[in-house]
């Protein structure tokens, strides 16, 4: 494990000002850089959400692998299933440069004491499902990564260039299955109808709670750690996605969707933050058996860890003899 940059509780205004300014002229924080003890507790939170979010957005699709409906779409969503891994990877080694274990992150997680992506605690019911995700919960992931690429924290900013070209990837398989779903006979078209009105609502709530209730916002803009509030990116999501449904013949489960001709946005009715507030604190329609899936693979996993430390300890052996 890498040694956080200084000591705890270090931050003398003098280096907060100068680091402020460097914020300020737009430069990068790279790990090894003065930063203030708050600025490296708030992205370490942000980024080990995020990374979990990734590892255990695995679940919904992986439960579709077998089941998909042939060789083409089955490697797609493999190599889906396959990249969601490896973005975790990243983000957990950008919070290992912040001096946190990724073990000790992954202990976080299985305890059940850390957030990841409400988005991933509802079931996916049908194949319509996977073609949802990939178009609206990878859309809105990139609407929002797309942005924390211009982070200021290095590592993680670097992260997401790559991961949104991937996204890129999910996003046109999962409007592709949509697509081929709603221009099929009536029974696929309700399926794709169906998939997109259970999935519309939650993907709105991934961007967070509204700005006026959003505690983290106002220091992850100051820092410029987030470039955009909630509101704005769930806006652009929603500017972007309503012409795709009306493309394949698919309609937005809102009947008080209308366009703001003046600003070009549209409107959209209220979100349920009940039901949210819900999902994130536990009690979402999957949230158990997600915690559930992850402990599981956890333990079954501890030969391949215990195999891999005592490679790693046999090559040391070898090169310091
Ligand atoms: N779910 O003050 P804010 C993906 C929490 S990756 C759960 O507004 P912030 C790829 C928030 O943590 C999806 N919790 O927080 C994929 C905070 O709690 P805390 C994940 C949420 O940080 C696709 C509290 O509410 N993406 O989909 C959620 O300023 C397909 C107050 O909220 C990221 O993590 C939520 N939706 O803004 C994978 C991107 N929203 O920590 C597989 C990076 C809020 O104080 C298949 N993260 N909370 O206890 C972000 O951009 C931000 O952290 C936000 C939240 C926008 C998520």
């Amino acid at each position: 494990m890498s040694e956080p940059t200084q000591p705890k509780g270090s931050d003398d205004p003098a280096q907060v000002a100068a680091f402020e300014a460097r914020i300020a002229r737009g430069e990068t924080i790279e790990p090894k850089d003065w930063m203030p003890e708050r600025y490296r507790r708030q992205l370490v939170r942000m980024m080990s959400q995020h990374a979990h979010s990734e590892v255990v957005g695995m679940l919904p699709e992986g439960n579709w692998i077998t089941r998909a409906p042939s060789l083409r779409r089955k490697i797609s969503l493999l190599a889906k299933v396959q990249d969601e891994a490896g973005h975790g990877l990243y983000i957990y080694c950008g919070t290992e440069t912040l001096g946190v274990d990724r073990a000790e992150l992954i202990d976080q997680l299985l305890a059940g004491t850390a957030k990841y992506s409400s988005i991933f605690n509802y079931p996916t019911l049908t194949w319509a499902d996977m073609g949802a995700i990939g178009w609206l919960v990878d859309g809105a992931a990139i609407v929002n990564q797309t942005m924390l690429a211009h982070a200021s924290f290095g590592p993680y900013a670097r992260a997401m260039v790559r991961i949104c070209k991937e996204e890129n990837f999910h996003k046109r398989q999962g409007y592709e299955i949509m697509a081929t779903l709603a221009a099929g006979t009536p029974a696929q078209k309700a399926m794709a109808q169906d998939a997109l009105d259970r999935w519309w609502w939650p993907s709105l709530m991934m961007f967070g709670p509204s700005d006026k209730e959003s505690p983290n916002s106002a220091e992850l803009l100051r820092w410029k750690i987030k470039q955009k509030g909630n509101d704005e990116l769930r806006q652009r999501f929603v500017n972007l996605t309503v012409p795709q449904a009306a493309a394949i013949g698919l309609h937005i489960p809102d009947p008080l969707l209308t366009l703001d001709k003046e600003t070009g946005d549209w409107e959209f009715g209220p979100i349920d933050w009940n039901e949210f507030m819900q999902v994130i604190s536990g009690n979402g329609p999957c949230n158990r058996e997600r915690l559930a899936a992850r402990r599981k693979a956890h333990a079954d996993g501890a030969w391949v860890r215990d195999a891999a430390v005592a490679h790693a300890a046999k090559d040391a052996a070898r090169s310091a003899a």
